[in-house]
């Protein structure tokens, strides 16, 4: 986008991954601040298609439905619907919330890779990627887990570390472990397409490096610059997994499309979706039209992403515009803890709007207070609280309030007509007219928080205007002063309504609403006639409610419970038993064997009975591992057994031998196993 006019805004927020519900970091990072902009937008008469959809690939999801035991397309069916719905009704104005498991992304995903590859702008390549042999499958991104070779955290996954954001390759972990099995994994060789990103480093640096370093955030600009100053390396777009979009290519079976690939072409896709809706709707004028300017709302994680990648990929595919501004929020915490969805340490969308019903523009309100634009900011159930009750409360549903309650008393609700103005009213007026510029230019830069604070002032000013005027000591002498005071409060009070609504369109809508004042635009913004003299104003109500000590108590202890949850469970440990001599010892003959048969034995919970070979004969043993053990999942199992023991009949049947089991305190069982290539009958001593 050059620097004129743009004719319309494509806004996106990030595809959100359906494999959990909505946490208020994801509100505060992209989607609060992206439909503050977009409603401003809208009501500036701007264009706008504000996009939003699910992410449904990639490998967190299909973990997820290992995990449950459910098909990859039950776990984003589930989401997508909570999703979807939790967004709707905290007011995130999406002109459309797609999908990408849907056809007509798989479509674009899909046309799009194959333009590319047509173009030749891919290498392709064989190399060796890590493979895990016992479920054969390539482990890739976060199927693989190891030690991260620049901070050496352990638990860094196969595509980024978590503690130092370096991205990484699954090949890049020291001590790489298949998440699947806990298996070492082995190097298998593999065919993948690459976007070769060092062929437009020069591109990315003139655009992002000259054309972007002054309206970029800081935060962003300086991630690009970190990544491009390393220099760029070809990145692998196709992975070896059945979940996905399939590679559109001969000789690419199995392989899909990565899902970085995927889902930002989805913003694309569901800009197709919404236009199928409706005749007559284009979807390219939002994508490839020179005077769309498109705008990408993310998290701090997804910068290389927006940045880099994407825009690489609209480059190099050649018939798209690229991204205007891309900003990027820093993170959330809660109560002074990294918000995380396994540790279920958040503050769940749907769970709040269950909790705080009609409450909707409080969680906006404190989540664009406290927003983390330019640095991680905390969330806390006390500063909710106080921001409810000592903001929102008092100050701007206290003036509204105030005002139309004085109105209904002296007036009965009739506009009161204005007067002769005298100083203060006339400095009043044109604070008023000054507000909404002030807003715009902090919205239009991304700073939410700023335009928010600006919002309260505009309260804060009436406020102040009320208390000194005091025009309840007024009426008796001096009611037409009164009018005038009453209506230019009013005037305010309709000023609030118009400029609060990106921020609180649910409290603008309802005190509209009380107001009798139909819809209205930004440009109505400063205006002191939007209510006129003589005009019926409706019964007045509170716009908030005090939240008191208990319903915080009770979050707190929601969140107290999930630590409680967290602990590790406390482990018992057997004491020793009394000393036993060498020889003693030696009388034991254990053994590894390999277990060939298994069956559950009838009428009893506990007992299998196994058929196992010793390496010196092939013998019975029955075993109490039923609760633990399917058995057709444990032939082939290599396990030890103790081979001396005396046989003993169980159930009718004679067991020769025991096989050795360890049992934590919590009565779990599991295999003592040697490694496979063992073979049977070896010693254990
Ligand atoms: N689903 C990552 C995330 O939720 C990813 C964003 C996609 S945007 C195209 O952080
Ligand atoms: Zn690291």
């Amino acid at each position: 986008m050059s620097s004129t006019q743009p004719k319309r805004f494509t806004i996106t927020s990030a595809l959100p991954y359906a494999n959990g519900p909505i946490h208020i970091g994801h509100l505060a990072g992209v989607y609060v601040p992206a439909d503050i902009y977009a409603r401003y937008q809208r009501l500036k008469g701007e264009e706008v298609l504000f996009i939003g959809g699910s992410d449904e690939h990639g490998v967190p999801i299909t973990i997820k439905a290992r995990q449950e035991g459910k098909s990859p397309q039950e776990i984003v069916d589930k989401f997508h619907q909570i999703i979807k719905q939790s967004f709707k009704e905290l007011g995130i104005s999406f002109d459309i919330y797609s999908r990408t498991s849907a056809p007509i992304h798989h479509e674009t995903a899909s046309a799009f890779f194959k333009k590319m590859y047509d173009q030749g702008n891919f290498i392709e390549k064989n190399s060796q990627q890590l493979y895990d042999e016992e479920t054969g499958q390539f482990l890739a991104d976060r199927y693989v887990t190891g030690t991260c070779p620049h901070c050496n955290n352990d638990r860094a996954y196969g595509d980024q570390c978590e503690k130092c954001g370096t991205s990484l390759n699954a090949t890049d972990l020291i001590n790489p472990r298949s998440v699947l099995s806990g298996n070492l994994p082995v190097m298998k060789e593999t065919r993948h397409w690459y976007l070769p990103l060092d062929q437009y480093e020069v591109w990315l640096k003139d655009w992002i490096l000259k054309g972007h370093k002054d309206d970029w955030k800081t935060n962003v600009y300086g991630q690009c610059k970190s990544w491009l100053d390393q220099g760029l390396q070809p990145r692998a777009v196709t992975r070896d997994l059945d979940w996905g979009v399939k590679v559109p290519v001969e000789g690419a079976d199995g392989k899909v499309l990565y899902v970085w690939f995927d889902a930002p072409i989805g913003y694309i896709s569901a800009t197709r979706h919404w236009a199928s809706e409706e005749p007559g709707r284009d979807w390219e004028k939002w994508w490839k039209s020179e005077d769309s300017k498109l705008v990408h709302f993310i998290g701090k994680d997804n910068i290389v992403f927006h940045c880099i990648i994407f825009p690489a990929m609209l480059h190099a595919e050649g018939s798209y515009i690229v991204p205007d501004n891309v900003p990027a929020n820093e993170f959330l915490n809660l109560e002074g803890d990294k918000i995380s969805t396994s540790r279920n340490w958040a503050v769940w969308l749907h769970e709040y709007l269950t909790d705080f019903p009609g409450k909707q523009d409080v969680l906006r309100y404190v989540l664009t207070a406290n927003a983390p634009e330019s640095k991680d900011n905390d969330f806390t159930w006390k500063d909710f609280q106080a921001r409810n009750n000592n903001e929102l409360l008092a100050i701007l549903g206290n003036f509204i309030n105030r005002t139309l309650v004085l109105t209904d008393k002296y007036f009965k609700g009739l506009v009161p007509a204005v007067d002769e103005l005298i100083p203060e009213d006339e400095a009043l007026i044109e604070e008023i007219a000054s507000f909404p510029k002030r807003i715009s230019i902090s919205i239009e830069n991304y700073r939410f928080r700023e335009a928010l604070n600006e919002l309260m002032n505009l309260a804060r000013l009436g406020n102040k205007y009320l208390t000194e005027q005091e025009p309840w000591k007024k009426f008796k002498e001096e009611p037409v002063r009164v009018g005038t005071i009453l209506n230019l409060s009013l005037q305010i009070c309709a000023n609030l309504t118009v400029v609060g609504e990106p921020f609180l369109p649910f409290t603008s809508e309802k005190a509209k609403e009380m107001m009798n004042l139909g819809s209205t635009n930004w440009a109505d913004g400063g205006r002191i006639d939007l209510l006129t003299a003589g005009h019926q104003l409706n019964q007045p109500a509170f716009l908030f409610e005090r939240i008191d000590d208990d319903a915080i108590e009770a979050q707190v202890q929601k969140l107290q419970q999930t630590k409680i949850d967290n602990q590790p469970k406390t482990v018992e440990v057997v004491p020793v038993k009394s000393d036993i001599s060498y020889d003693d010892f030696c009388t034991m003959d254990i053994r590894t064997a390999t277990i060939l048969e298994a069956e559950k034995v009838p009428k009893t919970k506990k007992l299998l009975k196994l058929k196992v070979d010793t390496g010196i004969d092939v013998r019975t043993l029955v075993s109490g591992i039923a609760e633990f053990y399917e058995p057709e999942n444990i032939i082939g199992k290599k396990v030890c057994i103790l081979a001396n023991l005396q046989a003993r009949e169980i159930k009718g049947i004679v067991s020769h031998g025991m096989i050795l089991m360890a049992e934590d305190s919590n009565h779990r069982l599991t295999f003592v196993s040697p490694a496979d290539e063992f073979h049977n009958g070896s010693t254990v001593k």
